[in-house]
């Protein structure tokens, strides 16, 4: 399929080649998009710009979604190479401390709990808002976010990242309201537990992982590419008239109520 062809997209969360914004970004490339990607900090740089260029990447720049400098200079660049259009947006950035990843969510201080929030959640409206100029000098776009079960209901551990994304979740239903009249539309996806850097180092992920085979409709796991393959669809001009949603990729853990 080339459903990308002629489309600029913008990848924000690649850190390394299990990353589900580098599943998303191969499947745009393999249907014919241009790719422009960021990442953030000095540590994995080089793996960025090494997968970037294995899709023939026109940029790939830094960019700490907690600085509003960085925010404004990526667009920049991006209407630089591609004269002031862009088609597609990824977020596929989330961020709380370790220790609030454990223990109990009443102890988060105030510092970390606007820290997650900063970078999980208030990124997005960030960076929709530096995109709509660019996305509305094509006619339109499409933005997808990641989002996880645990911003709607209590998930042990989860914690404050629950409520990165509950605020995530809102943020994408306004955005869609925001955007939409230009024709920008603002999607979720909503994955089941995958594997990649960010989720490793998480205490019990294992045991999570084994409840999930046992609680999910179709008692399996999903991937980083199931991810991208419901990234794309919202992404793509077939969901030309989907927007303010949440596709949920999770074998169907959240119908559950046991
Ligand atoms: P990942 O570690 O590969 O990706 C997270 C990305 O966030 C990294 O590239 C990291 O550099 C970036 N990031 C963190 N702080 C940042 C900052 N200040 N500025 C810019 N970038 C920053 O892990 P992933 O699992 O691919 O996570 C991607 C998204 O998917 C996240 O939003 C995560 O919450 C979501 N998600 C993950 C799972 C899962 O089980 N892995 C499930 C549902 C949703
Ligand atoms: O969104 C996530 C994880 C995001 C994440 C992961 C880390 C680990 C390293 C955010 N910040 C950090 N900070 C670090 O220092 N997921 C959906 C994966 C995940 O994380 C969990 C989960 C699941 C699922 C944490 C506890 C319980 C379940």
């Amino acid at each position: 399929m080339s459903r990308f062809a002629g489309k600029r997209a913008l990848v924000l969360g690649v850190a390394n080649k299990r990353s589900i914004a580098w599943a998303i970004a191969k499947r745009l490339a393999d249907e014919g998009a241009e790719l422009a990607f960021t990442f953030q900090g000095e540590r994995i740089e080089s793996s960025v710009r090494n997968l970037a260029g294995t899709v023939g990447s026109k940029l790939v720049t830094a960019c700490d979604v907690r600085s509003d400098e960085d925010v404004a200079r990526v667009f920049q660049e991006v209407g630089e190479v591609w004269d002031g259009g862009l088609d597609l947006l990824v977020h596929s950035v989330a961020f709380a401390a370790a220790e609030d990843l454990e223990g109990r969510f009443t102890d988060t201080p105030r510092d970390r709990f606007w820290m997650a929030v900063d970078i999980s959640a208030y990124s997005l409206v960030a960076t929709a808002r530096a995109a709509e100029p660019l996305l509305a000098a094509r006619g339109g776009g499409s933005i997808v976010t990641m989002t996880y079960l645990g911003g709607e209901r209590a998930v042990p551990h989860y914690n404050v990242m629950g409520v990165a994304k509950a605020t995530l979740d809102a943020s994408v239903k306004y955005l869609a309201w925001d955007l939409g009249e230009k024709s920008i539309r603002v999607n979720a996806v909503s994955a089941g537990p995958v594997r990649t850097l960010a989720a490793r180092s998480i205490a019990g992920f294992t045991e999570m992982e084994r409840m999930f085979e046992e609680r999910a409709p179709l008692r399996r796991h999903i991937d980083a590419g199931d991810v991208a393959t419901a990234a794309a669809y919202l992404l793509s001009d077939e969901a030309k008239n989907v927007t303010g949603t949440t596709l949920y990729v999770d074998a169907g853990y959240h119908a559950m109520g046991m």
